[in-house]
């Protein structure tokens, strides 16, 4: 037995099963560390040797009585558990989210009222992809938000896109059993592009809206930071006196709405399939916190549940914002990455059940179906029903459900009374009324036939794919047909195609007969709505400037760049948020002394798609290489800012760029004058007018 063993800050925390751990203090620890002084096994007895198994001999058999060797293995075989059956690949940061006050008129919940601050955890993920997909696929991304609130969880489960493919819930393992790789051979991974999918979404019209907005460049998003998040669907905020008010929820990114290029986002797949996961962890550690603002929709509580003749039930409708405007009532700021993946990422389980006073549900008929499959689906997930137990989980306010027992349970609950009424505890833990915080449903009359059918309102299927269409510059109605033609061109079944030129004939003529050019296919007719009123704030094509925040800018050097200008380059670029990262043929450090630069990628390890924008320093002259030159016509031709200062010009000219096309910043000093320019070139994020004008 060892002699001492002194109190270990590392050891954990205790772990109370209705409550927060007492934070473990971190402070002075490498956080690469893993804890403890000693190598122990599960018991805590300290280990000897975890390299050598217990053996009968130097060249006997291995012993059975080896506990360390068959913990040590036994545990490795149960590691991982079941990735999610949707959403399977993503990733989480922990934040806070300050509230305005602006909400406390029409809902009660406490984290809504003024200057509140209520601790988050948000995974962000891709719909389709299995764990270890790519981050870059094209389709919706989840946007799930846990709050940790003074009055118990609650989550906000929502998507990058205002609408579903779907109505109504039942539907749900026919769509994702269509989109998942098919079940012959299993492929493709993490698309779309595939004849099921196609099959079942060219028949399932309701599916039209959704599918346009995953078609455009909101399913390329080209940052956790840079997406939209919504809650899809209609909820019903109720305030103290019980007056209700029917709302959307909105997530406005404080760094802007932008995107990828399909030519991009598959590239990226390759040279950094983590992009996305990497993207945020980067930022959020160098400082520059990811942030949103949260904005409600309000919508009066009417009998009818209609807004301008929108069913608010219907989630494949979204209420343009020109026609009621998103209400800011709050910012979640991310500024903490997760200290372990599997322990907070992998085991957060959000439900869209789970609610706070003051929110409540509509009977959407997809919202409905979803109040049940998140609860169920963690029972399989994290291994049966204590998986509230596990920390992430865990609201950071008492919790006294008098639920006990089944696996994993975490808790030495006290008592002989886990039952109500009681005399024994004199009826403890007591039900709470409304004044109290007791969670109090809101009546709502609800009265009807049984039947298994849907309003008449939930039949228009293509007004509003109609809308979305309408709505899109040029370049994005481009990006559209090309989405399109890309993903029909993948599939194999003509029938399949034929289906869906049908359905987009109803959406519009021009974009089903470019996309029938495209396939080499007849372009049927077809019957748009009429009368549909485009919504301009749907496109994401920015005129003035927005933020750099997070925007990461490449500079290519060599070993006689002009290091002081990169430095200062860095330095005006870094006070609006933005990073600089130095490219070059060798990887090491150039210059020597106080002025040197790491060099962060080199040609081999980087592609253009790793850059917002590219310049070259002066003094790189000579570098002649076929990478850079692929790199820098990929980002001229991608519309990306391109830059050179002093005799780094050359080095544009010589890989064939046009030093004179829009977008291309020249300058003989890496000075003021190029940041000023720069910046609000890279915050328009593209340079749309170059389209058509590549180098190649
Ligand atoms: Fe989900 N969904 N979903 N979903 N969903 C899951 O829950 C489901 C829907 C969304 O980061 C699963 O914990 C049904 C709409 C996100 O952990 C599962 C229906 C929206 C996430 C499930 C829907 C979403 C999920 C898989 C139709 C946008 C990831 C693992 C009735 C508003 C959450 C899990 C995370 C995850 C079921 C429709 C968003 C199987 C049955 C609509 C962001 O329970």
């Amino acid at each position: 037995m060892p002699a001492s063993r002194k109190p270990d800050q590392s050891a954990p925390a205790p772990v109370s099963p209705t409550g927060v751990d007492a934070p473990r203090p971190l402070t002075g620890r490498d956080p690469r560390a893993q804890g403890g002084r000693h190598l122990t096994t599960s018991m805590g007895v300290r280990v000897a040797d975890t390299d050598h198994s217990l053996r009968a001999g130097r060249r006997g058999p291995t012993l059975l009585e080896d506990q360390h060797l068959r913990e040590k293995i036994s545990h490795f075989d149960h590691e991982r558990i079941p990735e999610r059956a949707v959403h399977a690949r993503g990733t989480g940061a922990h934040g806070v989210f300050r509230s305005y006050g602006s909400a406390s008129s029409v809902t009660k919940a406490d984290f809504l009222a003024p200057d509140r601050q209520t601790p988050v955890f948000v995974r962000f993920s891709t719909v389709l992809g299995s764990r270890g997909a790519a981050d870059t696929a094209r389709d919706v991304r989840g946007f799930a938000v846990k709050f940790y609130t003074q009055e118990g969880n609650w989550d906000l489960v929502g998507n990058n896109m205002p609408i579903f493919f779907i109505q109504d819930g039942i539907k749900f393992p026919d769509l994702v059993h269509a989109a998942k790789p098919q079940p012959d051979r299993e492929i493709p991974q993490a698309a779309t592009a595939h004849d099921t999918f196609w099959d079942f979404v060219g028949l399932h019209t309701e599916a039209m809206h959704q599918v346009i907005w995953a078609m455009s460049d909101r399913g390329l998003p080209r940052s956790y930071r840079t997406m939209e998040g919504f809650g899809i669907h209609t909820f019903r905020l109720v305030d103290a006196a019980g007056s209700t008010t029917l709302a959307k929820f909105h997530w406005k990114p404080a760094a802007g709405v932008h995107s990828l290029l399909w030519e991009e986002a598959q590239l990226t797949a390759g040279i950094d399939p983590d992009f996305h996961r990497r993207d945020l962890a980067d930022a959020i550690e160098a400082g520059a916190f990811p942030e949103w603002e949260l904005g409600l929709q309000l919508l009066p509580d009417t009998p009818e549940e209609t807004f301008e003749g929108i069913d608010l039930l219907d989630p494949t409708k979204l209420v343009p914002e020109e026609l009621a405007p998103v209400q800011l009532v709050g910012r979640l700021t991310l500024d903490r990455n997760p200290t372990n993946f599997f322990a907070e990422t992998e085991q957060v389980a959000f439900c869209t059940s789970h609610l706070v006073p003051g929110i409540g549900f509509t009977n959407d008929p997809l919202l409905q179906a979803r109040n049940f499959s998140y609860q169920d689906t963690q029972l399989t997930r994290l291994g049966g029903p204590n998986f509230n137990q596990i920390p992430i989980n865990r609201p950071h306010v008492p919790v006294d459900d008098n639920l006990r027992d089944g696996f994993g349970q975490m808790a030495v609950h006290q008592g002989v009374t886990p039952y109500l009424p009681n005399k024994l505890d004199d009826c403890h833990p007591r039900i709470a009324g409304e004044p109290e915080g007791g969670y109090v449903t809101v009546p709502t009359a609800v009265s009807g036939q049984k039947v298994r059918g849907l309003p008449a309102s939930f039949d228009d299927h293509f007004s509003q794919a109609r809308m979305f269409w309408l709505s899109m510059t040029a370049v994005e109605q481009d990006h559209i047909v090309e989405a399109y033609t890309f993903e029909l061109g993948k599939c194999l079944e003509e029938p399949v195609k034929l289906t869906m030129l049908g359905n987009l004939a109803r959406i519009d003529g021009r974009l089903c007969s470019r996309v029938a050019g495209g396939l080499g296919l007849p372009v049927p007719e077809g019957e748009p709505a009429a009368d549909v009123t485009p919504s301009p704030i749907l496109s994401q094509v920015v005129t003035e400037p927005g933020p750099v925040l997070g925007r990461i800018v490449g500079v290519v050097a060599g070993p006689g760049s002009d290091l002081a200008g990169i430095a200062g380059l860095r330095k005006a670029l870094k006070a609006k948020g933005a990073q600089v990262r130095v490219l070059a043929a060798q990887g090491g450090v150039l210059g020597k002394g106080k002025k040197t630069e790491i060099v962060e990628r080199t040609l081999l390890t980087t592609r253009s798609v790793e850059y917002d924008a590219v310049l070259v320093a002066g003094g790189t002259a000579g570098l002649r290489d076929p990478r850079l030159t692929v790199l820098l016509q990929e980002a001229f031709r991608h519309c990306k800012v391109l830059g050179a200062w002093g005799d780094g010009v050359q080095v544009l000219e010589d890989a064939g760029i046009d030093t004179t096309a829009p977008g291309v910043l020249l300058a003989d000093a890496a000075g003021a004058a190029l940041a000023r320019e720069l910046v609000p070139a890279l915050g328009r994020h593209r340079v749309w007018e170059r389209v058509g004008a590549a180098s190649d």
